[in-house]
């Protein structure tokens, strides 16, 4: 049997590439104006149900989404059997087919790829689908669906999940490739099956404890409030939540002045929240398709600002606690947990983070004992490199990560007989955090859970969670560049290989500026370079940010 030819061609001729237009598996998955993308999702289509078939017949998913990105982008992510990201070899098959100029470039390149990893073309596939609210979405899910039908003809079984926040597909491909009392136990293929899960776990980890407050929650005009609309009322008795940004019949709404990412790129607070939040009050924001989350306040009086000499005095000042925060709340509690239930010799726990850690993050990490590993920046990145430990925790500071439990963690937690009542109860706990916490991919739903779940624990508000350790003050730059690809870097993207010469020049300006930090990358889902700068105070984190931009601007002009 070899590939549908007819099917692929007809197919191609109703979704045809623009000419001249290169599209690259970045970051996170396809990601340009979702005008241009019809083509690509026709693609991706055929490819997923390759994919399936090379892996005899087990589930793929694709999610359709830009994510933090304003609502005219739009973007493409496979997920493999587990629910992780694609695995990397087949991104650059992605990338080739995406590629294809004609239908019969097309042909030649899915032959190739057949005929190079032996797929048997005979066995079934399984394909699940998902979109976020972008307008582009139904056109982009009728291409894919396109390609599927096109590659799978009759063996291809083919579930839209709707408009659904990604965490919720990644979830759904991981539950349906699981068999019979397996997948009753982790949690039925749905968005509702999926939020039931985590509300259980959650209320369960909750009993007995109360929240300070409600939680304001920002959903960036997205698809995170269709899933909190469902999730509210299931939580209601633990947590009160206030839901903010829920316009999501107005597409140019989407993450504008608002979101995850424009809260922690700005460092403030988005407009829809000032007359709502109040001081010492929970805050946090979603973006686009829910899968990142920051958290913030807004202070009730004296604060620790070392770049000010010590403490002030201010009420209303915004304060954020980004995905480093979650990370250092995280790691803390789970590893007292682990010491309470008497494991702490038998389960470590290790961080892993990108160069967008702030430095007292790190700091306060390695001073608690705790392993921490920078790679570079990319869910794909972190979690892999997080699946190394018995309980790997995975941030980064934009809010996107998750914590892992290794297949012999959950047994050992399984089988654990303990010998006190405090043993006991501790390893509950951990049980019911694997759970609540989405174990393919971070969702900003679960993570936000999982903080409520330990500030309830330890009867924390914001403040006392944020006096942890103080930032470094930091800027974090997008800049327009003719071409971002002539940035190239390596040491987990702290250096820069090309601009030849450029490195050099941006040590010798960050060696001027007490605790200075910079470096220069290229953004993998946005046409710009972004610049991180960090210093010991606020005036130097500004110069050298700037500074730096005026390099990047230099050697790109
Ligand atoms: C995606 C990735 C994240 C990454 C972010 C920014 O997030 O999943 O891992 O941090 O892009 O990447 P870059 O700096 O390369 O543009 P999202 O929320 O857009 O899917």
């Amino acid at each position: 049997m070899g590939i549908p030819i007819d099917k692929i061609t007809e197919a191609c001729d109703r979704f045809p590439k623009q000419q001249g237009v290169t599209f690259s598996y970045g970051t996170a998955g396809f990601r340009t104006k979702g005008a241009t993308l019809a083509s690509t999702l026709l693609r991706v289509g055929m490819l997923a149900v390759l994919r399936s078939k090379k892996l005899d017949g087990r589930t793929i998913g694709v999610m359709i989404t830009a994510s933090h990105n304003p609502a005219e982008d739009n973007g493409a992510k496979l997920i493999d059997p587990r629910g992780e990201m694609l695995d990397p070899t087949w991104e650059a098959y992605a990338t080739t087919v995406a590629n294809a100029e004609t239908a019969s470039d097309l042909l030649k390149a899915l032959t190739q790829l057949v005929d190079s990893l032996k797929i048997d073309l005979t066995k079934s596939s399984s394909v699940i689908c998902g979109r976020d609210t972008r307008p582009s979405g139904n056109e982009l899910n009728d291409a894919l669906q396109m390609g599927i039908k096109a590659m799978g003809q009759e063996t291809v079984e083919l579930v839209d999940l709707g408009v659904v926040t990604t965490p919720c597909v990644h979830y759904a491909v991981k539950s349906r490739n699981l068999k019979g009392e397996e997948r009753k136990a982790y949690g039925e293929p749905t968005l509702e099956g999926y939020l039931s899960k985590i509300a259980d776990a959650f209320n369960q980890l909750m009993t007995g404890r109360q929240s300070t407050s409600s939680l304001v929650i920002d959903c960036a005009n997205g698809v995170g409030f269709s899933a909190l609309e469902i999730l509210k009322p299931m939580i209601s008795s633990s947590l009160p939540i206030e839901l903010v940004g829920t316009n999501i019949d107005d597409p140019a709404a989407l993450n504008s002045n608002c979101g995850a990412d424009y809260v922690k790129t700005g460092q403030r607070l988005p407009p829809a929240m000032t007359d709502i939040l109040k001081p010492g009050q929970r805050a946090c924001s979603l973006d686009g398709d829910a899968d990142r989350v920051v958290f913030y306040y807004l202070t009730t009086g004296s604060h620790n600002a070392p770049e000010a000499g010590g403490q002030v005095q201010t009420e209303g000042k915004f304060r954020l606690l980004d995905g480093d925060k979650i990370a250092t709340l995280a790691a803390g509690y789970i590893g007292d947990l682990v010491k309470q239930a008497g494991l702490g010799d038998k389960l470590k726990i290790g961080v892993v983070q990108t160069a967008y850690a702030n430095g007292s993050s790190t700091a306060y990490l390695r001073n608690a004992g705790l392993p921490v590993r920078c790679v570079p920046t990319g869910v794909k990145h972190l979690h892999h490199a997080a699946e190394r430990y018995d309980i790997g925790v995975y941030f980064e500071a934009n809010g996107h990560g998750t914590v892992l439990f290794s297949p012999e963690t959950i047994d050992i937690l399984a089988q654990f007989e303990p010998s006190t009542p405090a043993q006991d109860t501790a390893a509950k706990q951990l049980r019911g955090l694997i759970s609540l916490i989405n174990q393919a991919v971070g969702d900003a739903i679960s993570d936000f859970l999982l903080v409520e779940v330990i500030l309830a624990h330890k009867r924390w508000g914001p403040e006392e969670w944020d006096a942890g350790y103080e930032d470094l003050p930091n800027r974090l730059l997008k800049v327009s560049v003719a071409d971002r690809n002539a940035f190239k870097t390596e040491d987990a993207e702290r250096k820069l290989t090309s601009p030849e010469g450029m490195q050099a020049e941006l040590d010798e300006l960050t060696r001027k500026f007490e605790k200075g930090r910079s470096f220069v990358r290229p953004s993998g889902t946005e046409d710009c370079v972004r610049v991180y700068a960090e210093a010991s105070t606020e005036p130097g984190a500004i110069q050298l940010g700037k500074a730096v931009q005026d390099l990047v601007e230099r050697y790109s002009s």
